[in-house]
């Protein structure tokens, strides 16, 4: 299997370039239901241990659905699979760059939950303008052993969220392990009181943020992923779903630059113009979703074959 490697502002990226699963064509998304069932071993071949670790992101390069996109792309991750994936189209874009496919300018990327405006700024530096996100429920409470009362909002951005009101501890490095061990309590209480996304869709990142002491910023935020990791970018789905509800609150106007740090330093420049409304169950009212765009920079960091020798016992890789 030949794969990049790049990072998006710490995070890393795996692109599939060959040797990949044959998933076929049609909608991507009933080809991610394709990779799931069929083709499972190849993404931990491509992301686990040993040939990767819990924070790598791989992302499958596929033939789009759609013609008026340049590329389609199926992200997975150490325990299965992204709806979207902010910091890892970024990498996507340096990476078809890299490999001379991808032109600077703006292109569309096809993904299972809809097409992605990048714009190639640099060789380094993409704009992304994301799938409509949105706020599903607000102000959502939970007792979780071993933090007390949290409450947060439901938001969608590509994946779903939990966006706490706040951190339970100061979003400082020295406090990491910790912020994951929370944080995977707030996740598996969630799960146990039956709180999701549109029709019960499992929410499976926690978001904590707090405004920032710092000018070169509005927010710094810690990120926790469905693998049990965090992420190391400021995160690209959850910081549209954070825009969603500072839109939603009316406490961001459209088209202001609001700049989110991660907990170890990366940067993501973002803002955000009203999206389409959205028709929710016929029960509920229509949903107004905001355009997310995000600025943020990769660099190719690797670039190799993955081997499984016969005989290798762990040729599909460690479990997370
Ligand atoms: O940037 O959207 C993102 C992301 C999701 C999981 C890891 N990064």
């Amino acid at each position: 299997m030949h794969v990049v490697d790049s990072h998006t502002e710490g995070e890393p990226t795996r692109v599939i370039v060959d040797g990949g699963p044959d998933l076929g064509l049609g909608p991507l998304d009933e080809r991610l239901s394709r990779f799931r069932r069929d083709a499972d071993s190849f993404r931990a071949f491509a992301v686990n241990e040993p040939r990767g670790w819990d924070a790598m992101v791989g992302a499958l390069l596929c033939e789009p659905n759609d013609s008026s996109c340049d590329a389609g792309v199926i992200f997975f991750n150490n325990v299965g699979y992204l709806g979207m994936c902010g910091h890892g189209i970024i990498g996507v874009a340096v990476t078809l760059h890299y490999l001379g496919r991808l032109g600077l300018g703006v292109h569309r990327i096809e993904t299972p939950v809809g097409v992605v405006a990048v714009d190639l700024i640099g060789p380094n530096e993409v704009t992304i303008e994301n799938i409509p996100s949105y706020r599903f429920r607000k102000d959502v409470s939970v007792d979780v052993e071993g933090v007390g009362m949290v409450t947060g909002d439901i938001a969608w951005g590509g994946n779903w969220f939990y966006l706490v009101h706040g951190s339970p501890l100061p979003l400082q490095r020295e406090n990491l392990d910790q912020l994951v061990t929370l944080s995977r309590r707030i996740s598996k209480t969630l799960a146990d009181k039956g709180h999701t996304g549109v029709d019960g869709a499992m929410i499976d990142h926690v978001e904590f943020s707090v405004d920032s002491a710092d000018t070169d910023s509005d927010s710094v935020n810690f990120v926790l992923c469905p693998g049990g990791i965090y992420d190391r970018s400021p995160c690209g789905t959850g910081t549209s779903a954070k825009l969603a509800c500072l839109a939603a609150d009316g406490l961001l106007a459209p088209q202001t630059q609001w700049v989110q740090r991660s907990v170890t330093e990366g940067r993501f420049r973002a803002s955000y113009r009203p999206g389409p409304s959205l028709q929710m169950d016929p029960l509920q009212d229509n949903r107004d979703t905001v355009i997310a765009s995000i600025t943020g920079r990769a660099f190719i960091c690797g670039e190799t074959k993955l081997i499984a020798q016969a005989g290798d016992p762990f040729a599909n890789g460690i479990a997370s």
